[in-house]
């Protein structure tokens, strides 16, 4: 059974939004286009409550997009996103919502990120979709979606190391990319044997 995980493709993650990653809004179409092509189909919905730990508004002095200390180690500080409810929140309104079978929420703990859709950024708390995907015999996984070197690449390392066969559609992802972060993702997907198309 194979799976077609959607990462994040939200409004805020789109040009206009407030975390807006260049050109997400051009993955959309081509990604409804393809939903056909799998057993099954899973969206991810970053989902943060107001005041969440990550955004650098939570951290006196701290701007948008600098680094800080987390107890479960380093951690990008970022614009408010994605609040819970919110219109930037919601998927990008041409995203065919009806065609998933799991809308996974992920990031609603006050006090850890959660960029990956297997564990939060404690790299130990489980979302549970990992559960998920082994009850219904789904053994692969093609990821698309937002940021790719960010929650895609999270996603698609931890969905390798668990065993899941995984392939990533670059072509389908958008990047952040700040300080070399897209490059040093692919690496580490590389490394952990994720098939980069
Ligand atoms: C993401 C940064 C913060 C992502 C989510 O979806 O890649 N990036 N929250
Ligand atoms: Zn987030």
């Amino acid at each position: 059974m194979h799976a077609l995980l959607v990462i994040d493709v939200q409004n805020d993650f789109c040009p206009g939004g407030a975390l807006a990653v260049a050109g997400g809004d051009e993955i959309v179409q081509p990604i409804n286009a393809l939903m056909a092509d799998f057993d099954a189909v899973i969206l991810t919905q970053d989902w943060h409550p107001a005041g969440h730990s990550s955004f650098a508004s939570s951290h006196e002095g701290k701007a948008p997009f600098a680094m800080t200390e987390m107890p479960y180690g380093p951690q990008v500080l970022w614009p408010d996103h994605c609040i819970q409810g919110s219109p930037g929140a919601a998927f990008h309104t041409a995203l065919e919502t009806d065609r998933a079978d799991l809308i996974l929420r992920k990031g609603y703990n006050p006090a850890i990120d959660s960029y990956s859709a297997f564990f939060e950024n404690d790299q130990t708390t489980p979302t549970g979709l990992e559960g998920y995907l082994r009850t219904r015999g789904i053994d692969r996984l093609t990821l698309v979606g937002l940021a790719t070197d960010f929650c895609v690449n999270f996603s698609a390392v931890d969905a390798a190391r668990l065993g899941f066969a995984v392939t990533v559609r670059q072509d389908l992802c958008r990047a952040i990319d700040m300080d070399g972060s897209l490059a040093a993702a692919q690496q580490g997907m590389q490394a952990a044997g994720v098939a980069l198309r």
